[in-house]
Formats: C-alpha cells, sequence, structure tokens
C-alpha cells in the first residue's frame, strides 16, 4: 500500500492552480485507496515573514475549501503541521546531513532569496522540512509538480546519506507526477508565469472563492495573442493554451476533445466556454465551503482529531530514528 504525503502553505487564498495541482490530485488519490497524510505546512508558510493571524485565519479557510473539495478526514490523516512537532525533530537531525552547497543551489532557494537583503536559513531549510514531512511517516510516494522533483531529490539524497551512516530506516520517497498539465496552470496575465498566489495583479489568477461572474470576467480579460483560432501549443501559444489546459481540468477532457470542441471558434468565443466550465467545476465546491466556514469548532475537530492520529504514526517512525541515532527519549 502507497503512504502518500502531501502539504499545502496557509499563505493565501486558495488559486485554480493550487486546486487542480495538488488539492483535485490529493482527492483522487485518496478516493483510489492511497493512504494519505495531507497537512497544512504553517510551519513552512513562516520561511517568509507572515501575519499570524492570516495564518490562522488561512488555515481554517483551507480547512474549510479541502473538506469541501472531498478530503474525507476519516480516510485520509489531516491535520496542522505544527501540531505534530516530530517534523521539526526530524528536520533538525536531517538538517545535520544536509549541505549548505546541495542547498543553496536549488533553483527555487536561488530565485526566493535573490532580492533579499537578509537571507533567512528557514527558507534554506525549506527542502529539509520537506523531506522530513515525508519521512516522518515513512511516506512512499508525494504528489508533486515538474518545479518539486529537485526538492524530492534532496529528500532521497537524505535518505541515502542516513542509510550510509546509521543503516536502513525509510522507503526512497517517489514523486507521482501528472499527466494532464495540472502541475502548470498559468497566470492569466502572464502564461510564461505560473499562476500564484503571491502575484501582485489579482486578474492573475482564479480563486476558488471567486464568485461566477468574476471567473467569467477574468477568463474575458486574459491574455492570449493575435491569433483567433484555438490550438495547443504552450511554447509558441501559451495564453490560448493555458485556457485549453483549464477547460480540460475543469471538465474531465483531453487536449484533443477541447481542441476539436474549440474547432470554429474565436478565442473570444472559447472563453465564453472555458468560463462556463469553471463555474460549473467550482461552483459546488464553492458553495460547501461557504457552509464549512461558518463551523469554525467543526473545522478545528477535524484537525484535533487528524493530528492526534498523525502523532501515533509519526512517534512510532521517530522511536526508531532516535534509536539509530543514540539519542536519549526517556
Ligand atoms: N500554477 C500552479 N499550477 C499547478 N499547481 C500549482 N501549485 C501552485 N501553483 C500552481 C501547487 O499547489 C500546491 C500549493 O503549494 P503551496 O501552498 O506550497 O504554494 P506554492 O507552491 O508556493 O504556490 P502558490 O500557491 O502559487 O504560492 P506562491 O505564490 O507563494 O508561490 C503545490 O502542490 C503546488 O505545486
Amino acid at each position: 500500500n502507497r503512504r502518500v504525503v502531501s502539504g499545502l502553505q496557509p499563505t493565501g487564498a486558495l488559486h485554480v492552480g493550487n486546486y487542480f495541482g495538488a488539492v483535485r490530485r490529493c482527492v483522487r488519490l485518496q478516493d483510489q485507496g492511497d493512504d494519505l497524510m495531507l497537512f497544512i505546512a504553517d510551519l513552512h508558510a513562516h520561511t517568509t515573514p507572515q501575519d499570524p493571524g492570516k495564518v490562522q485565519e488561512n488555515s481554517l479557510e483551507l480547512t474549510a475549501l479541502l473538506l469541501a473539495s472531498g478530503v474525507d478526514p476519516e480516510r485520509t490523516v489531516l491535520f496542522a503541521q505544527s501540531a505534530v512537532p516530530r517534523h521539526a525533530e526530524l528536520c533538525w537531525l536531517l538538517a545535520c546531513l544536509a549541505t549548505h552547497a546541495r542547498l543553496a543551489h536549488l533553483p527555487q532557494f536561488k530565485e526566493k532569496s535573490a532580492n533579499m537583503k537578509e537571507v533567512p536559513i528557514g527558507l534554506l531549510l525549506y527542502p529539509v522540512l520537506q523531506a522530513a514531512d515525508v519521512l516522518v511517516y515513512r511516506g512512499t510516494h508525494v504528489p508533486v509538480g515538474a518545479d518539486q522533483v529537485q526538492h524530492l531529490q534532496v529528500a532521497s539524497q537524505l535518505v541515502r546519506t542516513f542509510h550510509h551512516r546509521f543503516g536502513k530506516l525509510f522507503p526512497t520517497p517517489r514523486p507521482i507526477l501528472p499527466d494532464d498539465g495540472s502541475d502548470r496552470v498559468r497566470s492569466l496575465r502572464d502564461p510564461i508565469k505560473k499562476m500564484s498566489k503571491s502575484d501582485s495583479d489579482p486578474k492573475s489568477r482564479i480563486l476558488l472563492s471567486d464568485s461566477d461572474e468574476v471567473i467569467k470576467l477574468k477568463i474575458r480579460k486574459a491574455v492570449t495573442d493575435f491569433t483567433p483560432q484555438v490550438t495547443f501549443d504552450p511554447d509558441t501559444r501559451p495564453g490560448v493554451s493555458n485556457l485549453v489546459t483549464l477547460h480540460c481540468l475543469a471538465s474531465d477532457k483531453l487536449i484533443e476533445e477541447a481542441v476539436e470542441e474549440a474547432d470554429g471558434l474565436t478565442t473570444a468565443q472559447y472563453k465564453r466556454v472555458v468560463g462556463d466550465a469553471l463555474c460549473e467545476a467550482l461552483a459546488p465546491i464553492r458553495e460547501r465551503a461557504r457552509q464549512l466556514r461558518a463551523r469554525p469548532d467543526l473545522l478545528r475537530d477535524v484537525l484535533r482529531h487528524g493530528a492526534a492520529r498523525a502523532r501515533v504514526r509519526a512517534d512510532v517512525v521517530y522511536a526508531d530514528v532516535a534509536d539509530r541515532l543514540g539519542l536519549t527519549t526517556i
């Protein structure tokens, strides 16, 4: 049986990239019978400056959206990362096996630290904490996007180093990569870039909380090009291709089917099709999330229940780690 581990940061409102690229993939893994550990990555969130009130608010909001999207807290262990201290404890031990050179070379670190005067060590350790998140449950698989594969390679490297020094203990975590483009939803304003929570232009992303009107407006304003036909070629026509991807993700279609459906339509007309497909996919989630948001006690109970289960699992693995390293845990 696969044990899948995944986390989302409570750093802002979720967009459709997060939904199709992470949330829905997790729900599908859960529904196909994988043993899923799904957490709110609130420790990761603090690698960049955060308003504590917002972290708390976003964590509950994220919980509501995960449940609304189909996460079943009986089958999936759903919890906040900070409620299971073993993540941070294992992170420390793995950090002692990681090298500065390896971490400082990762593209995501270089990108995020490029414009900082003072680079927090937590930002450098980000992939080590990710490795701990997975290994602390002896995770076997991690759903990732293409841009996260290198971080998983850090985890594999840490597993090798650990095994070399202390003996075999962990499975090497394997990536689960999507084949439907769901890991590459692009900005609606600048389709060279990925859609992102932190983009300064709110029109660049569609939020799960956006109304039908707002979704349709943002799609209507999406940047395309001067060719009216709809074709799929992400390299030469990133804007139109992103619309095709969104259409496919929203209505579970293959690229060829979507392009065929768009035959004879101009990109302006096709935008209506895409907007409608997104509204249809997202409206039920928005409605369920609205109901759940009104029940913060239930959301907290779900997280408490998940954290209790996660702690039991993490303690079992950590006890083995402590034993191998000669730590006195009594
Ligand atoms: N554009 C995207 N297309 C597909 N998947 C995406 N993800 C993020 N953007 C896209 C996936 O969503 C999950 C969220 O991970 P996160 O909360 O750690 O956020 P992130 O990866 O840093 O990306 P965001 O949400 O856009 O935030 P910022 O703006 O801070 O970078 C991950 O599984 C990610 O792959």
